[in-house]
């Protein structure tokens, strides 16, 4: 009965060893894995958007990113002067007809957004926008 009892005793400690080992080297390799996943969400995805600017409408006209992406637009007027101007995200862009402009920004809060045309375009000028989704 005693050599039971204390047979019992190191099954239950070994076994309680042995889980706390293998905790130690999971958390071990979570640590490890957790670093660059930290690192991605801090430098986050980039998201390349071209778009087409024209009397009176952004081309698309609704972006939908993830936070923390780095959203990099190369837009382009294809008829007068335009503006690209996303106040929240410090962007205001001056868009030549015919000349590619890229800009960037980090999408680094939750939201739906408006962009707009801040460059006098004609008489649809007012409702030249469009809307940046960040979910
Ligand atoms: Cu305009």
């Amino acid at each position: 009965m005693k050599k039971l009892i204390i047979g019992l005793a190191i099954v239950i400690v070994g076994g309680g060893l042995f889980i706390f080992l293998q905790k130690g080297g999971g958390s071990g390799a979570n640590e490890t894995a957790s670093t660059p996943a930290l690192q991605n969400s801090a430098t986050g995805q980039v998201v390349e958007i071209d778009m087409t600017a024209k009397q009176w409408e952004f081309i698309p006209s609704v972006i939908t990113v993830n936070q923390g992406d780095l959203v990099r637009i190369t837009a382009t007027s294809i008829d007068v002067p335009h503006g690209f101007a996303l106040p929240e995200f410090n962007v205001s862009e001056y868009l030549p007809p015919g000349q590619p402009v890229t800009f960037e920004f980090v999408a680094d809060k939750k939201g739906t957004f408006t962009f707009f045309c801040n460059v006098a375009c004609g008489q649809g000028h007012s409702q030249m926008r469009g809307t940046l989704i960040v979910q």
